[in-house]
């Protein structure tokens, strides 16, 4: 089975808070109205690329909430509850931690540190956990204790700072193929695998997310399009204007994985 074979995905419906979503920098925040719009239309590609949808309500408590990516991890074997790093986000795991009992068994839970699952890089060789102002080395390392237990090998790595996630900058494509910046190339940090480097000016342009023959990418990063397309890949564009806003891609909106047997509604 390869790692970006998935049947199952759960999304979170924005709410109207998402206008107060974290962001780094000072531009403006996003429009609730368009960020639902390009929701919409992932959720779309997700149903499109064959993958059954549980849709969560959304929760204006949290105003990060649909980037569901980050409280949590799943695999065939189990899930893992995240602690995210930033305070505003914290709440979110135990949000989740009802619809993944339905759904994984078993569901480990982090107890030390913080990480975020945009941090987390899954490859056919191991489960990448970078460091970043969101996942701190105590995290990290409990969070390699916790993948044993479900079978993975994880690896902490130290990526070059500047983006708020590893996979800001990094993507599995293929099994052999990461999709990176050259920041993130030139550390070699995805050595044993073939980089595909995003070209110049598109860096926010590295995070896409590989779902069975399929890669969503960010409509607004034509160039590395046309790079996925010359490396033989399918690609569905999708615009990701509104939720850049606030520093978010395409994986960070599903938890995604294979669900063996029936699949539950
Ligand atoms: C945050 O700063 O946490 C959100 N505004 C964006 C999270 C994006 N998550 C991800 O890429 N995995």
């Amino acid at each position: 089975m390869r790692v970006f074979e998935f049947n199952r995905a759960i999304v979170r419906l924005p709410g109207w808070s998402i206008v107060d979503g974290l962001k780094a920098g000072a531009g403006e925040g996003p429009d609730f109205e368009t960020v639902a719009a390009e929701h919409s239309l992932y959720v779309h590609a997700l149903d499109s690329a064959g993958l059954g949808l549980i849709v969560l309500p959304a929760l204006e408590a949290y105003p990060d909430s649909v980037f569901v990516e980050d409280p949590a991890l799943v695999f065939r074997e189990g899930a893992i509850l995240l602690r995210p790093g930033a305070a505003s986000r914290r709440g979110e795991s135990v949000m989740l931690a009802p619809v993944l009992a339905e759904h994984f068994d078993p569901v480990l839970a982090l107890t030390a540190g913080s990480v975020d699952g945009g941090d987390v890089l899954v490859t056919p060789q191991a489960v990448y956990i970078g460091l970043s102002d969101r996942t701190d080395p105590s995290g990290a390392d409990a969070l390699v204790a916790l993948l044993a237990r479900l079978g993975r090998k994880g690896i902490v790595v130290d990526p070059p700072r500047g983006t708020l996630h590893l996979k800001s900058a990094a993507s599995l494509v293929d099994e052999e193929t990461v999709l990176v910046t050259a920041s993130l190339a030139s550390v070699g940090l995805f050595d044993g695998l073939r980089n595909l480097v995003v070209p110049e000016g598109e860096e926010p342009g590295a995070n896409v997310v590989r779902i069975n023959d399929v890669v969503l990418a960010g409509s607004r990063w034509p160039r590395t399009a046309d790079l996925l397309v010359g490396h033989g890949l399918e690609i569905v564009a999708l615009p990701t204007g509104e939720i850049g806003k606030i520093d978010a891609g395409l994986s960070c909106m599903s938890l995604r994985w294979w669900a063996d047997g029936p699949v539950a509604p």
